[in-house]
Parts: C-alpha cells; structure tokens; sequence
C-alpha cells in the first residue's frame, strides 16, 4: 500500500535546531548533517559545540542559527564541556539530552582525550562528529581523518608524496574500545538512516557516539550540487562503511549490494585529482591502495550481500550483524 500525501507530510520531521541563514557554503555536508541531528533529537536537548565550520557559520554574532540552547567551546573540550553541563544536569534532577558536536579535527585530534574521557566517565552525552576529513574552518588542513592520498594544503602532491602518506585513522574502532552503548557511521545521503541513529542514541541513557560523513564542496573540490552523490559513492564504495556498534560489537550494516570502483567517487574530487594523471605510475598505485581499502571494510564488516534498499528506507536496509541485544 502506498501512502498518501498526508501520511509523508505526518512522517516529516517537525522541528529542526539549525535554521535557514546560517553563512556555510552551498552545498555544505556538515550544514545538512547538523540539521538532520537536530531535526531527529527535538527541542529538548543543549548543544556543546566545538570550534570549527560548524560554529562559525551558524553563529557570527550577534546572529545565531540555532532553535535550541547551544553553548561555544574551544577547539579542545567540547566533550568536557557537555560532560560538564550532563552533571549538572543531572543534579538539578533534569533529563534534558546534552548533544556535544565537533568537525574531525576537534574529535579525532584535538578533542579526543576529552572524548575519551567522557566516554570513560560514562556521562549521558550523544557525541556526533561531522566528518569532512580537514581542518576546514582554518585553510583544508590534514587532520588524522584525511584520507590516504588526499590532497589538503599541508599534504600537497608532488615529486615527494602523492597526498596525504598516511592512513584514515580508524576512530570508530577506538571508541569501540571504550565498550560504550551504542556507536555508528553515518552518512548525509542517507537522511533516514542517520535520523534513525540518532532517535536511538536519543534513547539510550549513556555515552553514545555518531560519526557523519559529511562532504565539503570547498576542501574536496567538488561541486556544491554534487554533494549527495559523493557522500553516496563512499558508502557504496566500501571506502565509508555505515555500521552500528553496541558495546563495541558490530550490531548492524548497511549492505553494500553491488560494490562501485573507488575510482568513481574519487573522480568527481579535486582533492584526489592527482590519482588521474595520465602517465605518474604512482597514481595508479594510489589508486589501488585505496580500492583495497574498501575491499579491506566490505570483508571486515560483512557489507556484501542481502539489503532491500540501495538508497534509503529508514534504515530497513540494515543487516543486523550481531551484538548484544541488550543496550
Ligand atoms: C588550540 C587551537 N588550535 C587551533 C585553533 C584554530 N582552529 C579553529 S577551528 C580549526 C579547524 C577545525 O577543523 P575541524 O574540527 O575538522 O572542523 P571543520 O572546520 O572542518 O568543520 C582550527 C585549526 C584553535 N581554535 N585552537
Ligand atoms: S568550508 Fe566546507 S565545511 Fe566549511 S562551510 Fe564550506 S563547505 Fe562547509
């Protein structure tokens, strides 16, 4: 049965914490990310945001674009600063949801040990990392999250390097090794699926963490309209799995059905346009490291196979993998 046009209308998210008039580039990842989170958490939660894209363009005063309380830390302690308001909080007997928030740069490098730490301490803080592997707010810096082979302004190809030499850093298994709740990937071209994720981090009382991979049209060197399409070719690559963790045990994937060559979604990208020089031999290995690290994910997580939806459909086109039931 389909539905009917008031049945999609009642199923549309009410409420969204970013509004229009925010000062992000067209086409920004992290805008559209940030608005999917808070448009599945609601109005009852407190943000705690790190320096970064995100914080600049939403709130150059004396204008803000957020619909909810929402508290500016520095780059480091955005974690610190959610553990911090979650206690007190708690001691005024409220259950408002505090969401900390940060670019990968703030999460992956700088802001870990504060990550860390409030995953350790167990507070009841939903952490999402709006991924767009570079110090973007600063001028496309690498960060631990670049890519291999990426070009960012402080990993310039040349006769040395071909990008960025070392590898993704693998944060998800790490904040696995914190035995949290409840972690998982997520991606802007599929909406459905990273609202879902959320709803349920909303749910669990507890640490629980969201990485979101967000394209940034300005440091990846791809059209602004282009920006879904790319997002979709990481994860149908394999090169950006989209996977849920439940005490650290891989619960749930989203199948890649029929895996597309890496090479297609890093064409469309300025920032590997040097993996398609004609004639560098290096280009091709580049190539082919990068296609084996998608292999590597779709052996690693089982993303082969089964799914009902290449696209989106509330996350029915999950598998469940395993984990514990219990969260
Ligand atoms: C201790 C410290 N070092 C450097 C900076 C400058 N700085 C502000 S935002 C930023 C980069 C943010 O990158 P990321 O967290 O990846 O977020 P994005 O801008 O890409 O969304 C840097 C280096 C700072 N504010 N504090
Ligand atoms: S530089 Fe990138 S992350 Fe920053 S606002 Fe522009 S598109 Fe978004």
């Amino acid at each position: 049965m389909t539905d009917s046009v008031h049945d999609l209308r009642a199923r549309q998210p009410r409420f969204s914490g970013l509004e229009a008039g925010h000062r992000a580039c067209q086409g920004c990842g992290e805008a559209l990310g940030a608005r999917l989170v808070t448009e599945a958490a609601g109005p009852d939660v407190i943000l705690a945001n790190a320096t970064g894209c995100l914080e600049v363009f939403s709130t150059a005063w004396p204008q803000s674009a957020w619909r909810v309380p929402w508290i500016h830390s520095v780059f480091a302690n955005a974690a610190a600063v959610a553990s911090g308001v979650e206690s007190a909080l708690k001691a005024q007997g409220r259950r408002t949801k505090v969401i900390a928030q940060g670019g990968d740069g703030g999460t992956f490098d700088i802001g870990f040990q504060a990550l860390s730490g409030m995953l350790e301490r167990m507070h009841n803080v939903l952490y999402v990392c709006y991924d767009n592997e570079a110090y973007m707010n600063t001028g496309i810096q690498r960060s631990s999250s670049t890519p291999h082979a990426a070009r960012t302004t402080t990993s310039p190809p040349g006769r040395e390097r071909m990008g960025k030499r070392h590898l993704k850093k693998d944060l998800l298994s790490i904040i696995a090794a914190h035995h949290i709740p409840y972690a998982a990937s997520a991606s802007v071209a599929y909406p459905q699926d990273l609202r879902r994720k959320v709803r349920r981090a909303m749910e669990i009382e507890g640490p629980t963490f969201l990485l979101v991979h967000s394209p940034c049209p300005l440091g990846w060197g791809h059209d602004g309209s282009h920006t879904i399409a790319i997002a979709r070719l990481a994860v149908q690559s394999g090169l950006f799995p989209l996977v849920e963790l439940e005490r650290g045990e891989v619960a749930s994937v989203m199948p890649v059905r029929k895996a597309v060559p890496v090479a297609d979604y890093l064409k469309g990208q300025g920032r590997f346009a040097h993996l398609f020089v004609e004639g560098d031999p290096r280009a091709r290995e580049e190539r082919e490291h990068l296609q084996a690290l998608a292999d590597y994910n779709i052996e690693r997580y089982g993303l082969a196979g089964e799914g009902t939806d290449p696209y989106d459909t509330d996350g029915a086109d999950t598998v469940r993998r395993g984990g514990s039931a219990r969260i």
